[in-house]
């Protein structure tokens, strides 16, 4: 948690009269930081593969998936998702072991946002 001064308006003098500024700190929760999780583009990695991939640890709908993997294509790369530290981890590692395993050079990585 951090602490952030605030100032406090007006003074014991009255309103036009100010001698003093008073500051009190006040507690501010901080959201985690979120991390990208980016796919990228190469010559030989399937369509229908980066569609699967983008179902399968993604989450989307066929047409969704298929949507992203054509920006991919057309872009060089597309964020496919957001998440924690954690989970943006977890989803790189899967897709890139199972790019792997399937042999496919496809890319997949992670940036804060
Ligand atoms: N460019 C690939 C092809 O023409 C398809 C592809 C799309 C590869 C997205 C990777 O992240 C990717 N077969």
């Amino acid at each position: 948690m951090s602490l952030t001064p605030v100032i406090l308006s007006g003074s014991p003098e009255g309103p036009g009269n100010d001698s003093s500024v008073l500051t009190k700190t006040k507690a501010k929760t901080q959201r985690p930081p979120m991390y990208k999780v980016l796919l990228l583009n190469d010559d030989y990695t399937p369509m229908e593969f980066v569609v699967h991939v983008l179902e399968r640890f993604f989450g989307m709908s066929h047409a969704q998936a298929f949507d992203i993997m054509l920006t991919v294509h057309k872009k060089g790369l597309a964020v496919v998702g957001v998440f924690s530290f954690e989970v943006a981890e977890t989803k790189v590692a899967q897709v890139m072991d199972f790019s792997r395993r399937h042999q496919h050079p496809l890319q997949c990585t992670m940036e804060k946002e």
